[in-house]
């Protein structure tokens, strides 16, 4: 496969360094190639799973990928993209965050492969061992200030402010690439359009300072088109932790996705090919109200992410509640699925009226509203419309011995506890 045509069709192509050269330079030979990831939280979030699967697009198309874990450039702090100083984390947390970052990336590459097997990397074990004098005298004299200050990130920060342990980042991230060309033949780095800078200082150093030829690439950065910010939803941030983002709550991220952004999701986040991606797109123009390939997007970024047992059981859940059919979910089913609904906890043994009930979870503004709800059998109770204004649940309407459903209207849901 051609890497480079898979990556222009996807629009997974925003610079690349001395474009034809590098086109000619990977259909030649597999090439090594890194992306690096700092360990500024426990988990990566969904703004960086695009350069991870860019990574595995390289793979799977016959190159070697090497994952690069921030150890010691997370202990300084990347000034790109970033409109202030950031303040330090303590070392202990950044290692254990390097740890964690670490499995995560590991999931989404293959190790066993005998002919391009991925490796992964942590720059702490060089960036760990330098000593300033020797620092200064064997990597600093290659950067001259003016280019330092003709890089994007410092020269957006010199009204606001940089200091000098930001300001020196870039010779870090360069200091990594010339060690990787040199101890893994690592000829190319890439990442987000926001390390453009740093990538091409890289590139810069290996030649001035060993004469080598390498190469860079950057992805765009995920917009949308109604130019809110991409990966954070009411709710926050978007993470692959599971713990942090449940699958569920993953798979309703990807599944709320506009039309006119699901056709560019899918060519990001999926391994579908551009045949099937092609037909989707009619689909999208033809049936936009049946949602379909917002339901393959979630499907497939969720089975990527978090495994297809997950998957399945998130996209069950989640059809279950959209028609309504409660009763066909288990116990934890509905935990999940109903981990971010309104929610109310009332003691087993009290007795409570349908009216109160729908007041009190917030499904009816007022009494009077509840009733007029109950009445035009807007109001269902687990899966079954209710109608009777005199009704306590009881025993028998609670699930598995503590829950109660209630839906108003198509899709808004609430949960009762009973404890
Ligand atoms: C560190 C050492 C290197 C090469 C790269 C790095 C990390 C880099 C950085 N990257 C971002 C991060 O870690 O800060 N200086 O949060 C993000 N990346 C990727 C991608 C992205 C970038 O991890 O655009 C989004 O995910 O490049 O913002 O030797």
């Amino acid at each position: 496969m051609d890497i480079i045509e898979d990556l222009e069709f996807r629009e997974l192509i925003f610079q690349g360094t001395a474009e034809d050269e590098l086109r000619a330079r990977l259909n030649a030979a597999p090439i090594t190639l890194y992306i690096g990831f700092d360990p500024t939280a426990d988990s990566l979030h969904v703004g960086s799973l695009l350069p991870i699967l860019g990574l595995r697009r390289f793979q799977l198309a016959g190159h070697s990928p090497i994952a690069l874990v921030g150890g010691g450039t997370g202990m300084i702090g990347d000034p790109s993209g970033k409109s202030a100083e950031r303040g330090l984390n303590p070392e202990d947390l950044i290692e254990e965050w390097s740890g964690k970052i670490r499995h995560q990336l590991e999931r989404f590459l293959d190790f066993d492969n005998p002919v391009n097997p991925a490796r992964v990397a942590n720059n702490y074990q060089w960036l760990g061992k330098l000593e300033v004098i020797n620092f200064l005298r064997d990597i600093g004299k290659y950067f001259s200030i003016s280019y330092m200050l003709s890089k994007e990130s410092v020269k957006a920060r010199l009204e606001t402010g940089i200091s000098f342990t930001e300001f020196t980042y870039m010779i870090l991230q360069s200091y990594d690439f010339l060690q990787l060309f040199q101890d893994y033949g690592c000829e190319m780095q890439a990442g987000g359009s926001d390390q453009w800078g740093n990538i091409t200082a890289g590139i810069e150093l290996i030649r001035r300072t060993i004469n080598g030829k390498a190469y860079g690439l950057t992805f765009p950065l995920v917009s949308k088109e109604d130019g809110t910010k991409f990966g954070k939803t009411e709710a926050g941030t978007i993470w692959l932790d599971a713990q942090k983002t449940t699958p569920y709550q993953f798979y309703q991220f990807w599944i709320n996705t506009d039309d006119t952004d699901v056709i560019r999701f899918l060519k990001y986040f999926t391994f579908l090919t551009k045949e099937e991606i092609l037909g989707l797109q009619g689909e999208v123009k033809n049936n936009p109200g049946k949602r379909e390939s917002q339901r393959v997007l979630a499907r497939e970024v969720t089975a990527l992410v978090h495994g297809k047992e997950a998957m399945t059981k998130v996209e069950k859940t989640s059809n279950a509640l959209f028609y309504g059919k409660i009763h066909d979910l288990d116990e934890d089913e509905i935990a999940a699925g109903l981990a971010d609904v309104p929610s109310l906890n009332i003691e087993r043994e009290k007795e409570i009226n349908i009216v109160d009930l729908l007041v009190q979870v917030g499904a009816s503004p007022s009494k009077r509203q509840a009733r007029e709800d109950i009445k035009n059998r807007a109001v269902s109770l687990n899966g079954e419309i209710m109608t009777d204004l005199k009704r306590n649940p009881s025993g028998e309407d609670r699930l598995f011995g503590k829950y109660t459903v209630i839906r108003r209207g198509k899709r808004n849901y609430f949960l009762i506890k009973w404890s």
